[in-house]
């Protein structure tokens, strides 16, 4: 089982000796193939000068609600490609395909995160389903976990870590390496406010002190709260990263 979590991986990945010190050896190596990938990825993006965005969250955090508002808001400024992770089932790809998108799923069969060779893989079956056309922004939708995922660099410019409301106020706190390791923090569902104790300036003030350089959303999808913010930072960003004067 994964030594991360327990997520399925092979069980030959994960070797165990009395001191432990196996375990270190065999994740140390595991992450490295995993960052050399990474590495070709982000070689790729910025040679096709696409900006690449990792979302990490929870399960039912309102990642795909978010890409199917932005890809609304968005598609006819650029072109949107997405890779959607999950353990099972094409539905988010379904889902933000409907929406305008060219989208690949990427089904883990088990594992709790993606990694870069997938999401090599997924990258060029989404250039082909593109033809001629090259995403401006990439968004990589992680499999639904707050902890692993922050362990493996997919190549993205960017990573952003949602929290929803009703998933309460500590997760900066308990998951503080996903808040640590990412540029974007957003808050979602803010509409469901009057009824949590979700104290927003306090969570925002908890993931600031891990993390001084996170760009704060709080956003609903249901009422548009935020959304507006949110393009206008995509919008910027992509002209940052096509040279284009901001
Ligand atoms: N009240 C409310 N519900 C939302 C919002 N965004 C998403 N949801 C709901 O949350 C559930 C999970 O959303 P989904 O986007 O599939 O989450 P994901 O698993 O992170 O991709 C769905 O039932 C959505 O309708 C929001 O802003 N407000
Ligand atoms: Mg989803």
């Amino acid at each position: 089982m994964c030594d991360v979590c327990g997520c399925g991986q092979p069980e030959n990945n994960f070797v165990v000796s009395d001191e432990g010190k196996k375990t270190v050896e065999v994740k140390k190596s595991l992450l490295s193939e995993n960052d050399r990938v990474a590495e070709i990825n982000r070689k790729h993006f910025d040679e096709k000068g696409i900006l690449a965005i990792n979302l990490i969250s929870s399960p039912g955090s309102g990642k795909t609600t978010l890409l199917e508002k932005t890809i609304e808001a968005l598609k006819d400024e650029f072109n949107i490609g997405v890779l959607e992770g999950d353990i099972e089932t094409e539905r988010d790809a379904e889902r933000v395909r409907a929406k305008g998108a060219y989208a690949v799923q990427l089904t883990t069969g088990g594992a709790c995160h993606l990694e870069a060779p997938l999401v090599h893989k997924g990258f060029h079956a989404l250039e082909k389903q593109m033809g001629d056309k090259t995403p401006d922004i990439l968004f990589i939708e992680n499999v639904g976990n707050l902890v692993c995922p922050s362990s493996f660099y997919l190549g993205e410019h960017l990573r952003v870590v949602l929290i929803s409301v009703p998933e309460g106020p500590d997760k900066p706190a308990k998951y503080p390496k996903a808040f640590k390791t990412s540029d974007v923090f957003i808050i979602t569902k803010s509409d469901l406010l009057p009824y949590f104790d979700f104290d927003v300036e306090k969570v925002k003030k908890e993931a600031l002190a891990l993390n001084p350089k996170l760009e704060v959303f709080v956003v609903s999808a249901k009422t548009g709260e935020g959304l507006e913010e949110w393009y206008n930072y995509l919008r910027k960003i992509v002209k940052k990263k096509k040279g284009v004067e901001v």
